[in-house]
């Protein structure tokens, strides 16, 4: 192991492992030949382990490192980490909180338009040569429709922020209301679906909220409602939505995020009125920058006075 007994798991951009192995000289797990030899052998030595969502670390990994005190996440969701088993050892778990407000609005605002105008659909339309034969067929409006946001967090607040832009009536479902939120509150999931034209998902994942959005929401969103989803694929039943989607009691959905990433169920693959993306809401040069700089605060912070900068 490096002087500073750090480990990291799996690969971020070639920049960050760089730095991360020549300036705090971390091992790479991820190119061990025999990472269960690797971690026979150096594990009790590992005192802080840098992860990102794809990785994680669950309970196994975690009783391979008996004297772990700090794990630095790059992304803000950390339902790949198991906080709970983390916290039970008083090990201290960091993510990268805020920096990527901006894009991963953004890109909920590019979902919202995009299943609402088709463009997508009309690209495809376009391309496989279909505009001289006739014209593509009506969309829907975006400006002044209804939007439930299902998680008025940091990255909810600035999805608000932007519909306002667009004249949209905007509610939300929280687990409890926000007294400082100036958009009306449904305590009930359905009524909220009911109620909205666009459902943007921007909660965190995990057992909590697994599976928040099953038949009945989308039943309750109904065939001219649009599903977006930004925050993970776990919160949606995705056996639910393709049911949905196939017998139109759904209008359409637009996917950042799926429940077995990277795999993405066939059946989506084949329906127009949907729109997938593979998980790259953060993914700007700009963003994930930020992203990586906010580990290595963490990590200096951690490293300087044994606490880090940003504690989930
Ligand atoms: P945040 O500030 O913690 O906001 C999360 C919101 O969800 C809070 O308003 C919280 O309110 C609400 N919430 C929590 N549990 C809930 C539940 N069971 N039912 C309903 N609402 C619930 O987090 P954030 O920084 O905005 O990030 C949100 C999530 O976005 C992340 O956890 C991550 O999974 C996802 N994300 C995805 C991407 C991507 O690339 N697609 C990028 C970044 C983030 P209450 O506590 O009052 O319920
Ligand atoms: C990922 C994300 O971090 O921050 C999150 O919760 O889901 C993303 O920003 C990104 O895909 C890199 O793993």
């Amino acid at each position: 192991m490096g002087a500073r007994n750090i480990l990291q798991v799996g690969p971020v951009t070639e920049r960050f492992n760089t730095r991360l192995t020549q300036d705090y000289q971390a091992e790479r797990l991820w190119t061990q030949v025999d990472r269960e030899a690797f971690l026979s052998q150096h594990g009790a030595d590992v005192e802080v382990l840098v992860t990102s969502i794809r990785f994680g670390c669950d309970a196994t990994l975690l009783e391979r490192l008996p004297n772990l005190r700090a794990i630095c996440n790059f992304g803000v969701g950390y339902d790949s980490v198991d906080v709970g088993a983390a916290k039970q050892r008083g090990i201290q778990v960091s993510n990268t909180p805020d920096v990527l407000n901006d894009c991963v609005a953004d890109l909920a605002l590019g979902l919202i338009i995009d299943t609402a105008r088709r463009l997508s659909e009309a690209d495809r339309f376009v391309r496989r040569g279909a505009w001289p034969q006739g014209n593509f067929p009506l969309a829907r409006r975006v400006t002044g429709k209804r939007v439930g946001i299902v998680g008025l967090g940091r990255i909810g607040k600035d999805v608000a922020k932007r519909c306002a832009g667009f004249d949209m009536q905007i509610r939300y479902h929280n687990r409890k209301p926000d007294p400082h939120s100036p958009y009306g509150y449904e305590a009930e999931l359905t009524a909220l679906a009911r109620w909205a034209d666009f459902l943007v998902l921007t909660c965190p994942g995990g057992a909590q909220t697994r599976h928040l959005i099953d038949a009945p929401v989308l039943e309750a969103l109904g065939p001219q409602g649009l599903l977006i989803n930004v925050a993970r694929g776990s919160v949606v039943d995705e056996v639910a939505l393709v049911a949905a989607l196939q017998n139109g009691t759904l209008g359409g959905a637009g996917l950042d995020v799926f429940e077995d990433e990277p795999r993405v169920p066939a059946a989506l693959l084949t329906l127009d009125n949907v729109v997938l993306l593979p998980h790259i809401a953060s993914g700007t040069e700009e963003t994930r920058l930020q992203m990586e700089e906010l580990v290595f605060s963490n990590l200096d912070a951690f490293l300087a006075d044994g606490q880090v900068l940003t504690a989930v």
